[in-house]
């Protein structure tokens, strides 16, 4: 049996039980408490999630790609890496190199949108069950949502997303990729593999924000992903996604035209080179950042120059 420890919404985490049911392992999952995550202390690993535990072989292992490269090594039945070794490394690249970019902005982007047009959900998201579910409770949620954005722009600096250029890091990404999908069924090779299921899962937050979910030339990028979601029987929508759907459903509006998008995107901090490992952007937060958050919040919040516009479900079909 394999111990999976979640945060249930986290794309990361999404990949990583998407490839145990594709590889067909029994597991179970522990949902941790973000803030706190006593659950998993006693593991000598990254303390992120997805963390398996695989009690028959007693490995702890941290970071989805690491993750799955060791389920597909201790089994390999319904292998998800190319048994072709150049495959195989290419496959590995994709992996990381999407860890260290689509899953990092299309987090950020994520949160942000939440933090835009409904961040009461966030305590339902990650104090469900703190003081009984008081503040997932209406009023509650209210007074619990600004003190986790503030915890949440802290961690990942959702106040330098115009900065860093976020929105323009991440068009210049896909668009490459939704193009490269659409002569091709999958990312490496002639069969699906964990760079498909890692860039499927990876996208998934996107799907909250228009300027992407609504993009004209990444239409074919999502029903790509839509159709992987259904033939591989995964959540049509996670529990976000259908939380703010039905917000912007009851008000007709939300966030979705970018003011500032730059011409061409800043250089990206990562270097062409073959990546080792994944990178990652968690900052610490203590009480004394917790409170200079504040400012940043409150501009994310009112002021962060992404304006409203009419609303439009997206369309995110399949193409035959
Ligand atoms: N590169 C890592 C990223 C994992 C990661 O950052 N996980 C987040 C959830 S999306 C986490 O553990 N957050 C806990 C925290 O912020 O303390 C992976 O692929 O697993």
């Amino acid at each position: 049996m394999i111990e999976l420890y979640q945060l249930r919404w986290s794309h990361y985490v999404e990949k990583v039980r998407w490839a145990l049911d594709y590889k067909g392992l029994p597991w179970r999952a522990i949902d941790i408490v973000a803030y706190r995550k006593e659950e998993m202390r006693r593991f000598d690993c990254a303390q992120t999630v997805p963390l398996i535990h695989d009690s028959a072989t007693g490995v702890a292992i941290s970071d989805s790609s690491p993750i799955i490269r060791y389920l597909d090594e201790t089994y390999p039945e319904r292998p998800l890496f190319p048994s072709d070794p150049s495959e195989r490394d290419r496959v590995w690249q994709w992996m990381l190199r999407l860890d260290s970019t689509l899953g990092l902005y299309a987090r950020r982007l994520g949160y942000t949108q939440l933090i835009m047009e409904c961040p009461q959900v966030l305590s339902r998201l990650f104090m469900p069950e703190v003081c009984g579910g008081l503040f997932t409770r209406r009023g509650w949620r209210n007074l619990a949502a600004p003190v986790l954005g503030m915890m949440l722009t802290r961690r990942f600096r959702f106040d330098r997303n115009r900065q860093d250029g976020v929105y323009e890091q991440l068009e210049s990404l896909l668009l490459p990729i939704a193009e490269r999908l659409s002569k091709s069924a999958w990312l490496v090779g002639e069969r699906c593999s964990a760079a498909d299921i890692t860039l499927a899962s990876l996208l998934r937050p996107l799907r909250i924000v228009p300027h992407f979910s609504h993009h004209p030339r990444l239409q074919a990028l999502f029903a790509w992903q839509a159709r992987l979601f259904r033939v591989h029987g995964r959540e049509p929508a996670l529990l976000y996604e259908a939380w703010i759907d039905a917000q912007r459903r009851q008000s007709g509006r939300m966030r979705g035209r970018v003011s500032w998008l730059a011409a061409s995107a800043p250089a990206s901090a990562l270097s062409d080179e073959p990546l080792r490992e994944a990178v990652n952007d968690l900052h610490p937060v203590s009480a004394l950042t917790l409170f200079k958050a504040l400012p940043g919040y409150v501009r994310l919040r009112w002021f962060s120059g992404v304006h409203t516009v009419a609303y439009a479900p997206a369309v995110h079909g399949d193409v035959a």
